[in-house]
């Protein structure tokens, strides 16, 4: 074997332990007119890289039935978040003196959009509480928890 193809395998190598390093978790979210998140439980590893598509498989107009999936950090509390979030319309129910507690977010979607988040799980363990926003739809159960466990 030449010099030039062996170091080549070497480099490959290489390449491949650094892509299996870096594979993340993909989950994916329905929301619906029923106002319930199909997925409510995710598992993921401490400081790892998760992608949620997330979408809307309902068919009522975003008005009256729009959704979003709000990451929140582990100090937040959701409850006190959904009801800022009522009066904040203007800003797709993300309210803006909250914004900081956010830890990702999609867009409100209307029926039959996804959207597709990618970020880096918190560094440490615990329960993070996903939730969507629109109006009364936490009260009645919107809501998931992000199960996140050490390294
Ligand atoms: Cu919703």
């Amino acid at each position: 074997m030449s010099r030039f193809s062996s170091s080549l395998i070497a480099l490959l190598g290489l390449f491949m332990i650094g892509s299996v390093a870096q594979a993340g978790k993909t989950v994916t979210v329905e929301a619906n007119d029923q106002m319930k998140f199909t997925v409510n439980k995710i598992e993921a590893v401490a400081g790892s890289e998760l992608t949620i598509v997330f979408k809307n498989v309902g068919a009522m107009p975003k008005a009256a039935m729009g959704h979003n999936l709000v990451v929140l950090k582990k100090d937040a509390n959701p409850m006190a978040f959904s009801q800022a979030a009522m009066a904040a319309a203007a800003t797709e129910y993300i309210p803006a003196q909250m914004k900081d507690q956010v830890l990702a977010a999609t867009k409100l979607l209307g029926p039959k959009e996804e959207e597709t988040i990618t970020f880096t799980v918190p560094s440490e363990p615990g329960e993070y509480v996903y939730l969507c926003t629109f109006p009364a739809h936490f009260i009645v159960g919107m809501k998931g928890v992000i199960v996140v466990t050490a390294e």
